[in-house]
């Protein structure tokens, strides 16, 4: 996939002002300062449209780019278009009780919701062990029943033998408890690595999306 253009155009505090579901629709969530920001700008080759923020935490909208794609460059015609969706991060420490509440709410809420969402990306960060607070989430996910997908970040940021180590880990907790592991992607924003694979698994949902649309 080649994109064409990407642009910020809504940003919702509530469900009632989300964008018109009629395009297929990408959530990305994790952890605050997981990478999502960077990630996001390098997979739109924008390197200033999402924030990446020194202090974290702090949007608590759902962020809707607006992206104009083509399978590749060859294809003229063939250009197509769908949501990147930003998601307030969570597990950020200095959040208040009432924020967390706020945001568990809003976010469950489209989450379960949101007709046109086709997969949510879960971002872990791979310069860690597996930590409780995201595996409760990806149990959560499935627990929904919503399709979603783990993109390992930062795998440039500790030797090669410990982010192995780190992402099995995090499949083996998974699959301790579930029949099934969700795809999974290894990226890196610093070294621009992940990009295609992740667009490619977009490109060929976005199809299927068309196809029952
Ligand atoms: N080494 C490394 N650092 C990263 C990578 N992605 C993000 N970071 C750093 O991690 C911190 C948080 O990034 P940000 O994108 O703002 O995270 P967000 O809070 O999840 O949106 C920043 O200091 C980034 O420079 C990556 O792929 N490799
Ligand atoms: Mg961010």
């Amino acid at each position: 996939m080649e994109i064409i253009s990407a642009r910020l155009v809504s940003c919702s505090a509530d469900l009632h002002s989300l964008p018109r579901p009629h395009l297929p629709e990408y959530a990305f969530v994790g952890r605050s300062n997981v990478g999502k920001s960077s990630f996001i700008n390098m997979l739109t080759g924008q390197h200033m449209l999402a924030k990446i923020s020194a202090t974290p935490g702090k949007t608590q909208t759902i962020n809707h780019y607006l992206i104009e794609s083509r399978p590749d460059p060859l294809h003229r015609i063939r250009r197509g278009s769908w949501y990147l969706v930003d998601l307030p991060g969570y597990g950020y420490a200095r959040q208040s009780i009432q924020q967390r509440k706020k945001w568990e709410q809003l976010i469950h809420a489209y989450l379960q919701q949101r007709k046109n969402l086709v997969y949510t990306f879960l971002l872990i960060d791979s310069s860690i062990p597996p930590q409780a607070i995201d595996l409760a989430f990806a149990d959560q996910l499935g627990n929904w029943q919503i399709p979603f997908v783990l993109i390992f970040t930062k795998t440039d940021k500790e030797k090669q033998q410990l982010v192995h180590k780190h992402v099995q880990a995090f499949l083996a907790e998974m699959q301790a408890r579930w029949d099934q592991l969700p795809p999974h992607f290894m990226a890196s924003a610093k070294k621009k690595t992940g990009r295609t694979e992740i667009l490619d698994f977009i490109q060929e949902w976005n199809t299927r999306f068309q196809a029952i649309a």
